[in-house]
């Protein structure tokens, strides 16, 4: 499929997307939202892309939230129900990809922009990114889940702090908080997160899927309800043959070559 709003490459069993608007700080607008999702249906589909990277085009900005043009001038409230849906269901179905997701964060992450961050699975940043949930000084508040995902990241205090102020924090501000992994000159983001995926890629899709469904799922619930799915997730790694290739690699002394495939009626049950 072709799109106008966002660059979708994918090589070594790697997808990239780069928000790809630059003139607006790839401002998210209806169009580039609904063909992010269209790109994230196509990789769910997708069995040999292994890891998806999210970055923003130019060397400013990753995301700059939302399209404050498109707030400002059109959305009724039915239209802002349908914006926010939309928006929520592509967070949604960023968070569920069945593959882990990195955010090489290289610029702004504003807004909706540190939304679609903190559905990612984790976030690499350049030095001079910038976060923040600014929606406030608009008179909103954030529409793309970002009132839950930094509360649950962060903890609730700091996030009320940033949601009720707006102000932007710096990268290292955002790493010590737990918000970011990792901080790099900007030169070298994409180049580590690639070897960090790289190194991600090689390994068992079927667990790969399982540890991340555990480890979110557990996270919305109580310590033994999540020890639960883990063994759920356990036992279902076990059936698969990435399980079989990579214990026996090990006592044969050898790099495992996992297939990754997803014994259908099992994978469903992830
Ligand atoms: N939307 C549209 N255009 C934007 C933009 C944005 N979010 N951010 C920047 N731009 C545009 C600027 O208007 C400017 O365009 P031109 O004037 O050149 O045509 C161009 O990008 C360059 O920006 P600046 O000239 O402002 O660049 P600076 O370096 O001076 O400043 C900045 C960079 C990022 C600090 C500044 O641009 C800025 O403050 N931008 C706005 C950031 C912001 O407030 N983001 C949060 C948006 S609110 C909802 C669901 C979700 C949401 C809301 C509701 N539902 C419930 C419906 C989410 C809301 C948000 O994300």
């Amino acid at each position: 499929m072709k799109y106008n709003t966002i660059l979708f490459q994918i090589e070594n069993n790697i997808s990239i997307i780069t928000f790809n608007r630059p003139k607006a700080l790839n401002a998210l607008n209806s169009e580039l939202l609904s063909e992010f999702s269209a790109a994230l249906d196509e990789i769910q589909k997708n069995q040999e892309i292994r890891v998806l990277i999210l970055t923003g085009a130019g060397d400013k900005s990753f995301v700059a939230g939302a399209d404050i043009t498109e707030l400002a001038c059109c959305l009724s409230s039915i239209q802002a129900r349908h914006f926010a849906s939309l928006g929520h269901l592509v967070m949604n179905k960023l968070q569920e990809l069945p593959i882990p997701v990195i955010a090489a964060v290289n610029g702004f992450a504003l807004g909706g922009g540190s939304e679609v961050a903190l559905a990612c699975d984790f976030i690499y940043a350049s030095e001079n990114a910038k976060f923040g949930l600014p929606e406030i000084t608009l008179g909103i508040i954030p529409g793309f889940g970002g009132t839950q995902r930094l509360a649950r990241q962060i903890g609730k205090n700091m996030a009320k702090e940033m949601i009720f102020t707006g102000k932007m924090i710096s990268a290292s501000e955002a790493h010590q908080i737990g918000m970011v992994n990792k901080i790099l000159p900007p030169a070298s983001l994409m180049e580590e997160v690639i070897k960090t995926a790289g190194m991600i890629a090689s390994k068992g899709r079927v667990s790969l899927r399982a540890a991340k469904q555990a480890v979110n799922s557990g996270m919305d619930v109580d310590l033994a309800t999540g020890c639960k799915l883990e063994i759920d997730a356990f036992s279902i790694c076990m059936a698969g043959e990435d399980a079989r290739e990579g214990t026996t690699a090990f006592l044969e002394k050898r790099k495992p070559e996992f297939k990754g495939q997803l014994n259908e009626p099992i994978s469903k049950r992830l």
